[in-house]
């Protein structure tokens, strides 16, 4: 495999993956069969059929691009297995890997946090991938209980308790977002590296992992963005958060622009490591924006069509942010066209 020797943040150099999956919104209806040469595709919305091999499906209803499914594409010939819970398709460069526990197998939602995520920490070190990159996590009744017993704040605990062997310049960019079902599910899915990429941190945000007391026991433990490759940059869900602090609470107008703001450092800060990135988001950004309350769908919605180019596909999915005050959090993958 060819790979780039390309300093780090940290200064050291690593091998940055030479080549990334191709992710693409893509018209599927229900049932229908991935595209050949997928490696593994999302889909959203809360039906009832059996979820296809090789798919996650992320129980949020999709406010805006209902049965658009995103195809993660391989590179070569796949193999797929399973490993206790976790389900896996690979090709020789990256793997995708998704696994679904109930809560109350686990005595909870920390319990079931630290199981999950024990068991990625132990098959990632064991299998040929390695590095993991990206993750993204749904659970239900995110905002439920209060101070350091909101649900949160009990994941972030049970997360960190579960990949206490990975150092914090090592963790994956991740989004974590609650559904509001009662099925006590927590749902993770991932991509993971044989090579590392580079995590990047947002100079206008404090690092999560650096996040004081005030916002529960145990900091997140993500990273803000991953450059993959230097075509490929997935950027952590992000939120209305300055410094640490949530900004205007109340106006999902201001939460957004601040949101645009944070995306836009990190699409500049990403140029050092992936020079044919765009500076701007283009047909070949894939933004899925989760929002606390319907009734903000048509604002979002005309923010998106605005800063996309024509006809450019987008996901609104209902959802809850991880703090309260948040009503916004965009996730956004970034390659070079
Ligand atoms: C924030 O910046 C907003 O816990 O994995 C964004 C992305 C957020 C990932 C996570 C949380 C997570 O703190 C919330």
């Amino acid at each position: 495999m060819s790979s780039r020797m390309i300093p780090s943040d940290g200064g050291v150099l690593s091998r940055l993956n030479a080549v990334a999956p191709r992710i693409e919104y893509l018209p599927l209806e229900p049932g229908r069969p991935l595209p050949a040469d997928a490696l593994f595709a999302v889909e959203f919305g809360n039906r009832q059929t059996p979820v296809p091999p090789r798919c996650a499906r992320v129980r949020l209803e999709p406010l805006a691009g209902a049965g658009l499914t995103e195809v993660w594409y391989a590179n070569g010939p796949v193999h797929t297995g399973f490993d206790g819970q976790i389900r896996f398709a690979a090709d020789d460069h990256h793997l995708a890997a998704a696994i679904e526990v109930d809560e109350r197998e686990h005595g909870g939602l920390e319990g079931a946090a630290a199981y999950v995520y024990s068991s990625i920490a132990r098959f990632q070190l064991t299998s040929r991938y390695p590095h993991l990159l990206r993750i993204w996590n749904y659970l239900d009744g995110i905002n439920l209980g209060e101070g350091d017993a909101e649900r949160y704040r009990v994941f972030c605990s049970g997360r960190t308790a579960g990949l206490r062997e990975l150092r914090q310049e090592r963790f994956p960019a991740a989004t974590a977002i609650g559904r509001r079902d009662g099925s006590h599910m927590l749902q993770v899915y991932w991509l993971a590296g044989r090579e590392p990429g580079i995590a990047l941190e947002n100079p206008r945000q404090l690092a999560a992992y650096h996040y004081p007391r005030q916002y529960g026991p145990t900091p997140p433990a993500f990273s803000r963005a991953m450059v993959v490759a230097p075509d490929l940059l997935m950027i952590s869900g992000t939120a209305s958060i300055v410094g640490h602090a949530s900004r205007h609470a109340g106006s999902v107008q201001r939460q957004m622009a601040e949101i645009l703001n944070n995306l836009d450092t990190l699409l500049s800060r990403a140029r050092a490591h992936g020079p044919a990135l765009p500076l701007r988001f283009s047909r070949a950004t894939l933004i899925k924006a989760y929002l606390r309350h319907p009734g903000d769908l048509p604002f979002v919605e005309q923010q998106l069509r605005e800063r996309l180019p024509a006809g450019t596909p987008f996901l609104v999915l209902l959802g809850d942010v991880c703090r309260a005050d948040l009503l916004l959090e965009l996730d956004c993958l970034h390659a070079a066209e």
